[in-house]
């Protein structure tokens, strides 16, 4: 008897999920391989042009219109691309990964290594083949919510003069203040397919988004891999959305970055589908829940204004209690 008390007020403590996630790990795992096989994938490479195709392909044949937003950076074609569903690009809710790889495996311990190019099946390919896959899964009356965005030239930083994130800065840069007020969130997800996969929170993302999608992950029985804990600060293609006041969230493997990280060991053998499986589960169901929700993220105020504030007070106080005393 007490026993059928208790059971039904803990069990109330979870979050009442109903919606049941289609994302399928395997299938996933398949565009992962698929993308490493046309070779590494650096910025203007004839194999990213490849993969650039097939990612192409594969959002159309699931039914998405695709658009290639071309620039030049140090001489060199690169190429986002974007797809939304149905009549309109008005979408509220942003997903995006990088497909490019960084042409140096520069963090090898084998020093022959470090002038080759890296693979990325974790580091570009991962955070691609869940959009991928996202895009077969997504339930089509969620789809006109949500576009997916395939960064460029996000990973050569440091290497012969370039920056980071140069695709996802231009993306940015060519919002209208319309779109940009019209955006609700951003989904970043980077290096999401190792096999001993851990995700600790990004500290320049939106909290107020990250505890939404975090606490959804542990309600769903993944505090395992989406850890309670605070990691650091990267620079990854969430950062422009920020500095445009766009509530943005990066899910990345990080603190320490998986051992493979700019390596030629960053290979899908080193990648699992259960990893892939998770992360797009849990950002399927985010999505879905919060489809047509114009849900607002305020961000939390700067360290700096708490400092302001309480300065204020202090000083305040201070001349209340020195005109008491000389009263
Ligand atoms: C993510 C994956 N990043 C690179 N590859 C972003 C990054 C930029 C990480 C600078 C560390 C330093
Ligand atoms: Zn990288």
């Amino acid at each position: 008897m007490l026993l059928l008390l208790i059971i039904p007020l803990s069990s109330r403590t979870a979050l009442q999920i109903d919606y049941v996630a289609e994302f399928n790990g395997p299938s996933a795992m398949f565009h992962l391989v698929t993308q490493c096989d046309f070779g590494p994938r650096p910025p203007g490479s004839d194999n990213l042009s490849l993969c650039r195709q097939y990612i192409v392909d594969t959002l159309e044949g699931h039914g998405w219109d695709t658009m290639l937003q071309n620039f030049t950076y140090e001489d060199v074609s690169c190429a986002n691309v974007i797809a939304w569903y149905g009549p309109s690009r008005n979408a509220t809710m942003l997903l995006g990964a990088h497909y490019d790889t960084r042409p140096r495996a520069d963090n090898d311990p084998d020093p022959t290594n470090q002038s080759r190019p890296v693979l990325g099946a974790n580091d570009g390919a991962s955070g691609t083949a869940v959009l991928l896959e996202m895009a077969r899964v997504l339930p089509i009356d969620v789809r006109d919510d949500v576009e997916l965005i395939f960064f460029d030239a996000e990973d050569s930083g440091g290497i012969s003069g370039w920056n980071w994130i140069v695709g996802s800065t231009y993306y940015v840069e060519q919002l209208s203040s319309d779109q940009i007020s019209s955006i609700c969130s951003m989904i970043l997800l980077d290096m999401v397919g190792d096999s001993e996969l851990r995700l600790q929170r990004e500290t320049y993302s939106t909290r107020s988004l990250q505890d939404m999608l975090w606490s959804l992950a542990a309600d769903m029985g993944y505090s395992d891999i989406f850890q309670n804990s605070l990691g650091a600060a990267i620079l990854d293609d969430h950062h422009p959305f920020l500095e445009a006041q766009i509530p943005a969230l990066d899910i990345i493997h990080h603190n320490p970055f998986p051992s493979t990280w700019h390596t030629a060991g960053d290979t899908p053998e080193r990648c699992s589908d259960e990893s892939l499986h998770i992360v797009g589960e849990v950002v399927e169901t985010f999505l879905v829940t919060q489809s047509g929700m114009n849900t607002t993220f305020p961000s939390a105020f700067p360290v700096f204004y708490y400092v302001l504030v309480l300065g204020v007070i202090g000083v305040a106080s201070l001349l209340v209690y020195t005109r008491l005393k000389k009263g």
